[in-house]
């Protein structure tokens, strides 16, 4: 009898998984923001990034599918930056990846936390098979292309080594500007608060997340993990919360009813950009 073919056809080449570590990486990068950077350029520069800033390898299988998740308002100027460099460096990662830009809509105060909960969510209803999340500041750029942008068995913490912090850690417990968490992890913390209104502690209370239900943090060797800041001053509306001594001492019991399962807000607008989805968000207001 005829036995079916489980042999796939021209139509469906079967790639090799994507190694651990991707030949062709370049190391130490020169990083620099003088020159202004045209969108336009970004988008010639970067020809294989398919509509909404989503890439997959062409040459192999990855393990795992990364949603970016960035928290924005008006920064143009900075996420310009942030294309032009990141692009090019997740590629040679060989990394499926996806860019979201999570916009708060209006002015009122800032939340950064909420806006990456928001990109959680809304990331899974564009492809479910998301399974790893990188939450970066539009203002971070990687100065090495070995810091991988993966998930693995622990949270992971990318920023290890700022310019504006002197590439030191700032204290053991930080875990600000770049982290990322696969899928699992982050339901295990019931995500991020969505408490914390405008700068500050909210890096901490997810710090404290995964401490407090057994998880350790992993980061890459402080050569690895450096990164410069786009210099900027403090937002309008994202005045230091002063809230947020106490709040950082209470996540033990706040972390239960807030965070990825209590959060509220109202999409706006998904806009489809050539280099990363923009999406719009109403999250309301301090109460
Ligand atoms: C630090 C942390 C950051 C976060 C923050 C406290 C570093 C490098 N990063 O950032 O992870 O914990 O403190 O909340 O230490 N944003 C906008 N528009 C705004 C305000 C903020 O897009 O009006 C976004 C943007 O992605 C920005 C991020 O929020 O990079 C953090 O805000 P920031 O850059 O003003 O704060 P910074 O540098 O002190
Ligand atoms: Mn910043």
């Amino acid at each position: 009898p005829e036995v079916p073919s489980a042999r796939p056809g021209p139509t469906a080449p079967v790639l090799p998984p994507c190694p651990d570590s991707p030949p062709g990486l370049v190391g130490r990068l020169l990083i620099e923001f003088t020159s202004p950077m045209p969108l336009e350029r970004v988008q010639r520069e970067n020809p294989g990034v398919l509509l909404g800033g989503r890439y997959t390898p062409p040459d192999c299988t990855p393990a795992q599918t990364v949603a970016v998740i960035i928290p924005f308002r008006h920064r143009e100027h900075h996420l310009r930056y942030w294309l032009h460099y990141l692009h090019p460096i997740l590629r040679r990662q060989r990394l499926r990846y996806g860019v979201y830009v999570i916009n708060q809509h209006g002015e009122d105060t800032f939340n950064r936390a909420k806006l990456l909960n928001v990109g959680f969510l809304e990331a899974l209803k564009e492809d479910a098979t998301y399974d790893c999340f990188i939450f970066s500041d539009v203002d971070l750029v990687p100065m090495d292309d070995r810091n991988l942008y993966r998930c693995g068995d622990q949270p992971r913490h990318f920023a290890t080594a700022m310019d504006k912090f002197g590439f030191r850690l700032p204290y053991a417990g930080y875990f600000g500007g770049v982290s990322g968490l696969s899928k699992a992890q982050f339901l295990r913390i019931n995500g991020f608060p969505n408490e914390y209104w405008g700068w500050g502690g909210e890096d901490d209370d997810i710090f404290n997340r995964i401490s407090l239900t057994g998880m350790k943090i992993s980061r890459p060797d402080i050569r690895i993990g450096r990164y410069r800041m786009i210099k900027h001053d403090r937002d309008k509306h994202n005045e230091p919360n002063p809230q947020r001594f106490t709040r950082i001492q209470n996540t033990k019991q706040t972390m239960k009813r807030d965070g990825i399962g209590s959060v509220q807000y109202q999409v706006l607008e998904v806009s489809r950009q050539p280099l990363f989805t923009n999406i719009t968000v109403d999250i309301g207001r301090p109460p």
